[in-house]
């Protein structure tokens, strides 16, 4: 499974919570952007989850879910993603939830499907950052080490820098990319057009775009494109 994220360069990410047209959704799966992750941290639920796979399915691009809500676990995804929040300072977000769905799941559970993400949240003022408590006040080099401890320690897939809803700080981005040697570097947060996508894909491995889609789509679109065409810079 890890094989089928490695040539993802720009994701479009969809809210089940959040409308979208026909049209734009048809946009958006069109656009040659390499995968749908569908996932949201708030008001996601079995039907509006079923609804939003079943309509992205009418197209060929993979799509992945985001674990997030145990109630709200779908079967029929290319790939299962699993966050584990490292800097939230509550273990339910690393460790208790996960136990809580394999008690639940357990023999249902697609293990060869499931990639885990190490995500570190660095916008204080995002849903998600609220509902982890994550410590998001981090130097780089602290959000460094948390990436080295997903890469290194853990040999997580993904290590995951969520901005969410704000373009991050791209000297924290920089030096979290030193540090990362094995993981595939998602980055996601704000990107609102070209400049953003470019700067962001020439420090990451995958540029995750979310929001912009559901304000104005046109330049959701012009993001494929512009990270596509940036070549990742290699520091190791
Ligand atoms: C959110 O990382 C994604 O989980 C993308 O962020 O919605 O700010 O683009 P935006």
């Amino acid at each position: 499974m890890q094989q089928m994220i490695k040539p993802w360069r720009h994701v479009f990410k969809l809210d089940p919570d959040r409308l979208i047209s026909d049209e734009d959704l048809q946009s958006v799966c069109l656009s040659g952007s390499d995968a749908i992750l569908i996932g949201g941290s708030t008001g996601v639920t079995y039907e509006n989850t079923v609804d939003l796979l079943t309509r992205v399915r009418r197209y060929k691009l993979p799509c992945a879910l985001e674990v997030s809500h145990l109630e709200a676990v779908v079967p029929g995804f290319d790939l299962y993603m699993i966050p584990m929040v490292l800097n939230s300072p509550e273990p339910a977000w690393i460790l208790g939830h996960h136990r809580q769905a394999i008690e639940r799941y357990g023999s249902f559970i697609p293990w060869e499907r499931l990639l885990t993400e190490g995500y570190i949240v660095l916008n204080d003022d995002s849903s998600v950052a609220r509902l982890t408590s994550a410590e998001t006040e981090l130097t780089a080099e602290a959000a460094a080490a948390y990436a080295q401890i997903a890469d290194k320690l853990m040999k997580l897939p993904i290590v995951y820098l969520e901005y969410s809803g704000r373009f991050g700080d791209m000297d924290t981005v920089q030096t979290v990319r030193e540090n990362v040697e094995y993981s595939q570097l998602f980055y996601g947060g704000g990107i609102t057009g070209e400049a953003e996508a470019t700067q962001a894909a020439a420090l990451c491995d995958t540029v995750v775009v979310g929001n912009i889609i559901y304000r104005d789509i046109q330049q959701a679109l012009r993001t494929v494109a512009a990270v596509k065409m940036t070549k990742p810079l290699t520091y190791l």
